[in-house]
């Protein structure tokens, strides 16, 4: 069995979108900083074997781009979505970072549509706020929090096969 879906990356601008994308599909991370335009896209194939058969499951990742001037083609982008991931800047955390983003799922990527939060650069946070504030945004949105690094890669395949398995 081959199945595809699509999970779509969204979030303020900076704040590790395209990073986290890159690391999980290619292992890699830079410091420097290219704004994303309009979209990108990624592939991915996990796989699961059992005795009797190979079942691929294949996920095609869009990247994208954060500015206002691009709000039409992404409320267009988002259609169709599996899974949502809302990225965040464990240094921008206010709801002016997040609500927003969760209206634009629920309006256009539909009311039933998954997501989670990855607060991200938790590289840059030390592990007992790392876990305070984690828990925070999990009560206050009522939703999965991932604290990831693209710079480290911590949490990053964690969070990816999670989305996989709800996905399965
Ligand atoms: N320390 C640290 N820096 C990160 C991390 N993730 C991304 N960065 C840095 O943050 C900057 C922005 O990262 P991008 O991945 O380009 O951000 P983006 O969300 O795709 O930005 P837009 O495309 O403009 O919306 C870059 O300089 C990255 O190197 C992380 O986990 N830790
Ligand atoms: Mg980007």
């Amino acid at each position: 069995m081959r199945i595809q879906k699509k999970i779509c990356l969204l979030g303020s601008d900076g704040v590790g979108k395209t990073s986290v994308v890159v690391r999980f599909t290619k292992g890699t991370f830079s410091n420097s900083y290219l704004v994303t335009l309009g979209v990108d896209f990624y592939e991915y194939t996990f796989i699961k074997k059992s005795e009797k058969e190979k079942n691929e499951l294949i996920v095609q990742i869009w990247d994208l781009a954060s500015q206002k001037s691009f709000e039409t083609m992404r409320s267009q982008y988002l259609s169709y979505s599996n899974f949502v991931i809302i990225v965040v800047d464990y240094n921008r955390i206010t709801p002016d970072f997040i609500k927003p983003w969760i209206g634009d799922i629920r309006k256009h990527a539909g009311k039933d549509v998954p997501f989670l939060i990855a607060l991200n650069k938790i590289d840059l946070l030390n592990s007992e706020e790392e876990s305070k504030v984690v828990k925070e945004l999990e009560s206050e949105y009522n939703v999965k929090v991932f604290a990831t690094s693209a710079k480290t890669g911590e949490n990053i395949v964690e969070m990816f096969q999670y989305i996989a398995d709800s996905l399965w």
